[in-house]
């Protein structure tokens, strides 16, 4: 009888993931008698009123507790309504996503300063002609100089995005020029991203700024500092130091493991560690001491977004998204896993310790109790990824348990940067966003939407992103992607060319013609900020319209989990794009506040947040606005152009 109980208690992970070597290992770990994110998602209800943000905790009258039902029938001790609660809430999220964003393109931008001051000797610049375009995009004089003397200029200047105190972040040069007009009519450019989050902090205090729309306010000017500021930084200087991606085949999922071989798993999101971490691992003395032991070698491996950094730039395989980081050590083939910052789980110390895998934590910023922690120094970077290559070597020795590897491994192309559509598109002499645009007016290719975020026990995993990116591919939505979610269409076969068969005909015939997928992977959460700069290209390449909010363009993150997910969104919405979430919405449908960012926004030039679960749904609402925004264009329904046509040819000869 107790049995039996048991058994029904047993999870169906069918109904929490469709990932088959995610479901596989939560099934193993489930039978071994460790549980995951997703057990504890289920043995934990999340709290309705932190769900509605109808909660305030800011000061030590309360914490007090509104009712989401009647959300105005109580104030708060202080007399805080429903509105400055749930803004104030907001806020801090804001700050906090901002805040990771910002201080982790800081790292690359100290990195950048030591190399460029000839300070570091490990990492060194890659791409001279992406630092030329991004320091003359910020209006730095490139021509007939060195590239270290542009270099220098350009830390100089990059290092305002963080510490000016007054006047626009650099790279405000890049925003076309109406979105930038509305911006400053709304006062919302940002000085820089210390001041923002700062402000921000302090007019979320108790007793401060408890006006919803002025709080809003604050909010925008906050999340621009992270996506045309941090995160961009983060973006370019990356580019800049380890290379500018360029699409390349590339593989995802479990089945890249090896059971013959030293397998080490970089987890986290600054790619210094992992570019680190390549060099130890093709040390071929490194591999000599692994082969001694009987290895075949050393296995590197990528998840989240460190991983889809590296997948794209330098096709290293990628085991899985977020929510695949506990099943993955369950195959029992990870030798060692090495994590920075971000997104990672307190959980993995514990589930590392069950199957013997080596967990180290490396950045003095994120430390986790029962993870051994091996410090990264950027000087001498070698020192923290050898070891850890060491320690995985002594694992593969002595692995304590049997080896479960699931055989799935999916193909697909990945490193679609700005630069390169820039060129798959116009060519290496006339590259150009123009044949995109054309297209887009010509209804081949209705609108843009970028798909992005993370993976969420509280939904199936990767189920929304892949059944709204095929719809939107259907209805001709050409769809680029970053983060978690990238990996999500890659394992489900939408990264390849050929899945352009799944598109509408108007897309269809584009990727066939260009020879690219529907679905265009762009990296990482950071490079996010690639999809801000080809919004602002199609503005400026024209017949568009003329501000970011002009554009038949969309924005989804339908799993996301993190704070960080809702900077990205507010950056986005700041900026003018239609951006919808899913999984749960941190306001009060009715309430002034779910209001302003549901509608008022859009009425102030910006764009609009939105929200659905169901996938089917959100692609309705989002084709809906880029219908919308056709409409406006005036560009809804037009016919193909025929741009060479015969008849036409020939009526011009008789002329
Ligand atoms: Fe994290 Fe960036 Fe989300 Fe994935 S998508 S769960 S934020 S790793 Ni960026």
């Amino acid at each position: 009888m107790m049995a039996e109980e048991k058994v029904k208690k047993q999870m169906d992970f069918r109904e929490v993931s469709t990932c088959e070597a995610t479901i596989q290992m939560l099934q193993k770990a489930a039978s071994e008698g460790f549980e995951t994110a997703f057990q504890r998602a289920a043995d934990m209800k999340a709290c309705p009123i932190g769900a509605d943000s109808a909660c305030c905790k800011h000061c030590f009258m309360g914490p007090c507790r509104l009712n989401p039902k009647d959300p105005y029938a109580k104030v708060g001790v202080c007399g805080a309504t429903i509105d400055t609660i749930a803004a104030r809430n907001f806020a801090r999220m804001v700050a906090s996503g901002c805040a990771a964003h910002t201080d982790h393109g800081m790292s690359m931008l100290d990195l950048f300063r030591e190399v460029v001051h000839g300070k570091i000797s490990d990492y060194q610049i890659k791409d001279e002609e992406k630092l030329r375009n991004v320091a003359a995009s910020i209006d730095i004089e490139v021509v007939g100089r060195e590239t270290m003397e542009i270099a220098k200029d350009l830390y100089q200047e990059l290092e305002r995005t963080y510490t000016q105190v007054e006047g626009e972040i650099p790279f405000a040069k890049r925003v076309p020029a109406k979105t930038l007009e509305t911006w400053r009519k709304l006062g919302i450019v940002p000085r820089g991203a210390m001041r923002e989050i700062m402000e921000i902090m302090h007019r979320s205090h108790m007793g401060v700024d408890q006006d919803y729309e002025n709080i809003v306010k604050q909010c925008s000017r906050t999340a621009l500092a992270d996506g045309w500021g941090g995160s961009m930084v983060a973006t370019e200087i990356s580019d800049i130091l380890f290379g500018t991606p360029k699409p390349l085949v590339a593989g995802v999922n479990m089945g890249f493991l090896k059971e013959e071989a030293v397998n080490i798993i970089v987890h986290g999101h600054e790619p210094n560690l992992f570019e680190s971490m390549i060099a130890s691992a093709n040390d071929p003395a490194n591999i000599e001491k692994a082969k001694a032991i009987g290895a075949a070698g050393i296995n590197l491996l990528g998840m989240c977004c460190s991983g889809a950094e590296v997948l794209g730039r330098h096709g290293v395989p990628h085991a899985g998204n977020f929510m695949s980081t506990e099943a993955v050590i369950a195959t029992g083939a990870v030798d060692a896993m090495a994590v920075d910052v971000q997104c990672i789980m307190q959980a993995l110390a514990k589930m590392s310790e069950c199957y013997g895998t080596k967990f180290f934590t490396t950045n003095p910023r994120a430390k986790i109790h029962g993870a051994m922690h091996i410090e990264f120094h950027e000087h001498t970077p070698r020192a923290c990824t050898d070891k850890v290559v060491e320690m995985a070597i002594e694992r593969f020795q002595n692995r304590p348990g049997r080896v479960v590897i699931p055989q799935r491994r999916d193909m697909g192309i990945h490193g679609f940067s700005h630069e390169y559509v820039n060129y798959m598109l116009g060519g290496s002499f006339r590259g150009s966003y123009k044949p995109l645009n054309d297209n887009i007016i010509n209804g081949r290719i209705r609108g843009v939407a970028g798909v992005v975020g993370c993976t969420n026990p509280r939904v199936r995993q990767d189920y929304v992103h892949v059944e709204l990116v095929k719809e939107l591919i259907r209805n001709n939505v050409l769809v680029v992607q970053t983060g978690c979610s990238q990996i999500a269409l890659a394992k489900a076969g939408l990264c390849k060319p050929d899945a352009a068969v799944l598109a509408g005909d108007g897309l269809r015939e584009v990727c066939e013609t260009v020879g690219m997928p529907p679905v265009l992977s762009l990296g990482s959460c950071v490079d996010n900020t690639r999809i801000l700069i080809a919004c602002a290209e199609m503005v400026r390449v024209g017949g568009l319209g003329e501000s970011i909010a002009d554009l038949p363009v969309a924005g989804a993150a339908p799993e996301y989990m993190s704070e960080k997910a809702i900077s990205i969104g507010q950056y986005f919405v700041a900026s003018g794009v239609y951006t919808i979430f899913g999984v749960t919405f941190p306001t009060i449908e009715g309430t002034k506040f779910h209001n302003l960012l549901f509608n008022g926004l859009e009425e102030l030039g910006c764009g609009k947040w939105d929200f659905a679960v169901e996938p089917h749904e959100m692609a309705r609402k989002m084709i809906a606005h880029i219908d919308k925004k056709r409409e406006a264009l005036g560009i809804m329904g037009k016919k193909e152009r025929k741009l060479f046509s015969m008849e036409d040819r020939r009526a011009m000869d008789a002329m």
